[in-house]
């Protein structure tokens, strides 16, 4: 049986990553690869850039654990935003160069100047990072596993998951399987029903919900689903059709991307986030995973 430890969104803090790498036990060896004494093998989440001023030597790290074969590391939607950030098309870019989307990249295009070789080989590497992980007993990817997305961009995927080539011309169609990688790497989101709007803390008018797929609900609606709208917003108790199913298979699966707080713990007895954002002064964690079937706070590891 396999074990790993699943290590939450680094967001450009390599100081971070070093400590927690140190306290689950990981070593390097005489030829400077990394090992664990256990067995154990690292799974990143994803999101190892944009934010934090360490994007160089977080980079530099994980892709060391990688090389080691000591890990694997997967793509984040901050590694695929910069992956379609640096693809020309007719248009432009496939993520185009607007004041937001270059200031969310900002700290990495600080240490990795746009177009340099440096970032050229940046953006190549990003593009070897597999989209999930699979393995007996557990999967893991950066923001929502629905298996209905996964078979949508199976065929422009390689036998390792990493993306093919044609699966950025198809991003570039925006159809469906533009939708199911911003569905895999970004979480789901849906419309509200009847037109139904909302007002956030700015007072800006929305009219979508992000949907919480690792949670147990008797009843799949609007209401008991929503993700992070504030407690004031009173949304319909009306069942949500055709969507995204609420995590409901015997595997554990492992997921980032959602900026927890507080004392980690599962999200249920087969769901659980990594991501304690280290970033908003949070901190990083990883799970020690050594083939349980229902998952445990108490395994839970961080500095
Ligand atoms: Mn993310």
């Amino acid at each position: 049986m396999s074990k790993y430890h699943i290590i939450g969104d680094v967001h450009g803090y390599a100081s971070f990553l070093k400590k927690l790498l140190k306290k689950l036990g990981y070593e390097k060896n005489e030829s400077d690869k990394y090992y664990h004494p256990k067995g154990f093998k690292v799974i990143f989440v994803g999101d190892y850039i944009d934010r934090g001023k360490e994007e160089e030597s977080t980079i530099e790290i994980v892709k060391k654990v990688v090389e080691s074969e000591c890990g694997i590391a997967l793509m984040g939607n901050h590694e695929y935003n910069a992956i379609c950030y640096a693809t020309p098309t007719a248009q432009g870019y496939l993520r185009q160069h607007t004041e937001k989307n270059t200031y969310q990249h900002q700290a990495f295009l600080d240490e990795y100047p746009f177009g340099s070789k440096k970032y050229k080989e940046a953006i190549e590497w990003f593009k070897t990072l597999p989209i999930y992980f699979e393995d007996k007993g557990i999967r893991v990817i950066h923001a929502a596993w629905s298996t209905k997305d996964i078979e949508k961009v199976q065929p422009f995927l390689n036998e390792n998951n990493t993306i093919k080539d044609t699966l950025l011309l198809e991003v570039e169609k925006e159809g469906e399987v533009y939708k199911s990688m911003e569905t895999l790497l970004k979480g789901v989101e849906y419309e509200l029903p009847n037109g139904m709007v909302w007002k956030d803390k700015d007072g800006i008018k929305r009219n979508t919900m992000r949907f919480n797929w690792f949670k147990k609900v008797d009843k799949v609606t609007y209401k008991n689903c929503a993700l992070s709208i504030p407690k004031y917003v009173d949304l319909p108790d009306v069942e949500i059709c055709g969507g995204v199913e609420p995590y409901n298979e015997k595997e554990v699966v492992f997921f980032g991307h959602y900026w927890m707080t507080g004392e980690p713990a599962p999200q249920t007895e087969k769901t659980a986030c990594v991501d304690y954002s280290v970033a908003k002064k949070g901190i990083l964690v990883a799970y020690e995973w050594s083939g349980e079937s229902i998952l445990k706070k108490e395994n839970f590891i961080f500095p």
